[in-house]
C-alpha cells in the first residue's frame, strides 16, 4: 500500500492530494490512509500537510526500499524479489541461507549497512552506512562448478557498464573481482556457490560499491564514484542499471556461453597488456596478462616466453 501511495504522489509531485481523494482510490479508509502516511515518515518521507488541501510529496529518503526499486526496475529475474534490510551482518550469508532453504534465482539481497561485511578468503569489507550499495544475488546457473568463474567476470562487466551508465566516469576491470576508476577501487565481486561435483546448485553473486562513500571511510588505495566523478550518486538508479545489466548479461552466458562476455570484458579491462604480479595461495608469478582464457583464468606472458594461466588469486598491477 505504500507503494501505491508514493506512486500517486510521484504522477503529480506539484500537486496536494487530500486524504480523501486518495483513500477512495485506493479503497481504503481515511484512518489507514493516515497510518500509511505515518508509516512513510518513520521511513524518513517527508510531507507538506496544508488543510483544506491536503498532502504534498516533498523528499523521499536517500533508501534502497523495494518500493522505491522495484516500479523502476525493468527485469523479468534478478531483482523480482527484493529484501531489504537497514543493517546485517553480511548480506551474502543472509542470501546464502535463503538460497539453501530454497529461494528463488534472482533474490536480492540489499541492506544499507553491514557490520560484517567480507571479501574473499575472509577479508574485511567496509561497508559504511547509507552511502556505499551492498547487495547479493541468488543465481541457479545450470553450469558446473568449474566454469563458475566466469560468472564473477560476467558481475564484473555488468558493474562496469553500470557504473558508466550512472556517473560520467570511465570504470575498468580488474582481474577478477575488482572495479577500478582511476586506478583505485571502486567496487567488489564476492562470488560463492553451494555446488555437487558435476552441478552448481546455486551461486551468490554479492557486490559492494563505493557509491557516495567518504574517502576517510575507505582503506588506502580505495575510491567512490562520487570523489571520481564530483557528482552525487542516486543509488537507486545505479542499483537499477546494474540489475538490468546483470540479467542481460545472465541471459546472454545461458545462451551463448562466455565468448561474447568475454569480449566486452577485454574492452573494460584495465588489466590486459600490464605488467602484473599474480598471487594465488602461497604462488606467485610476473608477467605480462596478455588475455582472458575461455574459462576466465588469465593468461600472462612470463619473462622467460612461457605462458602460465590463473584460475583465481590476487593481482597487482605493476605498470
Ligand atoms: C572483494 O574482496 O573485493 C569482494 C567484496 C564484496 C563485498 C560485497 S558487499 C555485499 C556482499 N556481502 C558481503 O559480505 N560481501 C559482498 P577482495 O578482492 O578480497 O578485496 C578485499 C580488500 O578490498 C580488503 O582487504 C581491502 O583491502 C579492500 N577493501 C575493503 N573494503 C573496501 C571498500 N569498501 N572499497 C574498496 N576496497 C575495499
Amino acid at each position: 500500500m505504500e507503494e501505491k501511495i508514493l506512486k500517486l504522489f510521484k504522477k503529480k509531485p506539484e500537486h496536494y492530494l487530500s486524504g480523501e481523494q486518495i483513500s477512495k482510490s485506493l479503497n481504503i479508509t481515511r484512518s489507514a490512509f493516515w497510518k500509511h502516511i505515518e508509516k512513510l515518515r518513520l521511513y524518513g518521507y517527508e510531507f507538506d500537510a496544508v488543510p483544506h488541501l491536503g498532502y504534498r510529496l516533498r523528499k523521499a529518503p536517500d533508501k534502497l526500499y523495494p518500493f522505491e526499486i522495484s516500479p523502476i526496475l525493468k527485469t523479468r529475474i534478478i531483482g523480482k524479489d527484493i529484501i531489504y534490510h537497514d543493517t546485517v551482518g553480511s548480506t551474502n550469508t543472509i542470501a546464502y541461507n535463503l538460497a539453501k532453504s530454497g529461494a528463488k534465482e534472482g533474490v536480492v539481497v540489499v541492506a544499507e549497512r553491514q557490520t560484517k561485511g567480507r571479501g574473499r578468503l575472509s577479508r574485511i569489507w567496509s561497508s559504511p552506512k547509507e552511502k556505499g550499495i551492498y547487495l547479493s544475488i541468488i543465481l541457479r546457473p545450470k553450469m558446473t562448478p568449474f566454469k563458475a568463474p566466469v560468472m564473477t567476470l560476467m558481475a564484473a562487466v555488468s558493474l562496469a557498464q553500470a557504473i558508466r551508465e550512472s556517473a560520467d566516469v570511465q570504470a575498468f576491470i580488474k582481474w577478477p573481482n575488482d572495479i577500478l576508476i582511476n586506478e583505485k577501487k571502486v567496487s567488489g565481486i564476492l562470488t560463492e556457490m553451494d555446488a555437487e561435483a558435476d552441478f552448481v546448485k546455486f551461486l551468490i553473486l554479492g557486490i559492494g560499491i563505493n557509491a557516495n562513500t567518504k574517502i576517510l571511510d575507505l582503506p588506502k588505495g580505495a575510491t567512490s564514484i562520487a570523489q571520481e566523478s564530483g557528482v552525487f550518486v542516486v543509488r537507486q538508479q545505479l542499483v537499477k542499471a546494474l540489475l538490468e545489466r546483470l540479467e542481460q548479461n545472465y541471459l546472454l552466458i545461458q545462451k551463448e556461453g562466455f565468448a561474447p562476455i568475454r569480449t566486452q570484458w577485454r574492452n573494460l579491462s584495465v588489466t590486459l597488456g600490464r605488467r602484473v604480479k599474480a598471487t594465488c595461495m602461497h604462488k606467485q608469478i610476473e608477467g605480462e596478462a596478455v588475455d582472458i582464457e575461455p574459462d576466465g583464468g588469465l593468461k600472462v606472458r612470463l619473462d622467460n616466453g612461457f605462458y602460465e594461466k590463473v584460475m583465481a588469486g590476487d593481482l597487482a598491477l605493476l605498470r
